[in-house]
């Protein structure tokens, strides 16, 4: 089976998880399209939704199908969010942000009863890292937390990208992450990082699409 498959059979599996009147939280990237445009056929047949998107690049493909959109300080809680990943494990550790959304993504998953991370096959590591870890930081604290990283001996890059916050992402090449809870927590001390591309805790389920078939690790 051929990737895009395995996509498209996760986003379809998630996407039959939605019901009318439910707050959903709409993924960025090339799997999250699948579940978008097949969101986007079920409006169009009367599905009563409001949808909360993870990007403004999400939001310009959710309105251009016809989904109606809300803004996330409107509503208490997002019933079901269906949103992809670089990497995830079977403990259900993922490494996101390799769109950039990664921060939006983060406040999405929070606010989210239900999250369901989709993924074709090639996204089940071992251990995360060999994805490079994107952090969030704002432009101010750039030099700093580049120096904090060299210091740590990290071979990290600023991407050439602004954030749909206006922030800036430094990718860091861990090659294997022994203790993704304990680099959470160590990040997050860092000054100026917003946040990072380790999703901990976060997933409800992860739905990968493998062959003709679609694995859950709940
Ligand atoms: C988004 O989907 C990001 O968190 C992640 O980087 C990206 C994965 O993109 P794709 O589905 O195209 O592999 O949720």
């Amino acid at each position: 089976m051929n990737k895009e498959k395995e996509k498209e059979n996760a986003a379809l599996a998630a996407v039959a998880f939605i019901e009318d009147h439910m707050v959903v939280g709409l993924g960025t990237g090339s799997t999250a399209y699948y579940a978008i445009t097949a969101i986007a056929e079920r409006v169009k047949k009367g599905l009563q939704i409001k949808a909360v998107p993870t990007s403004e690049q999400t939001a310009t493909l959710a309105l251009s199908l016809g989904i109606p959109l809300t803004d996330i300080n409107a509503v208490d809680v997002i019933d079901i969010t269906i949103d992809g990943a670089d990497e995830f494990t079977k403990e259900k550790y993922m490494i996101k942000g390799g769109g950039g959304a990664l921060l939006r993504e983060k406040i999405v998953a929070a606010k989210t009863k239900r999250e369901f991370i989709i993924a074709d096959a090639s996204k089940l590591v071992d251990h995360l890292g060999k994805f490079k870890l994107p952090i969030e930081v704002i432009p101010f604290a750039r030099g700093y937390v580049m120096e904090e990283l060299r210091k740590l001996q990290l071979k990290a890059a600023v991407r050439p990208f602004i954030t749909d916050e206006g922030n800036n992402i430094i990718d860091v090449t861990y090659g294997k992450i022994e203790d993704p809870i304990a680099l959470s927590a160590q990040l997050n001390e860092i000054i100026g990082v917003v946040t990072h591309g380790l999703f901990i805790n976060l997933a409800f389920n992860i739905l990968m699409g493998e062959g003709d078939q679609v694995k859950v690790f709940s």
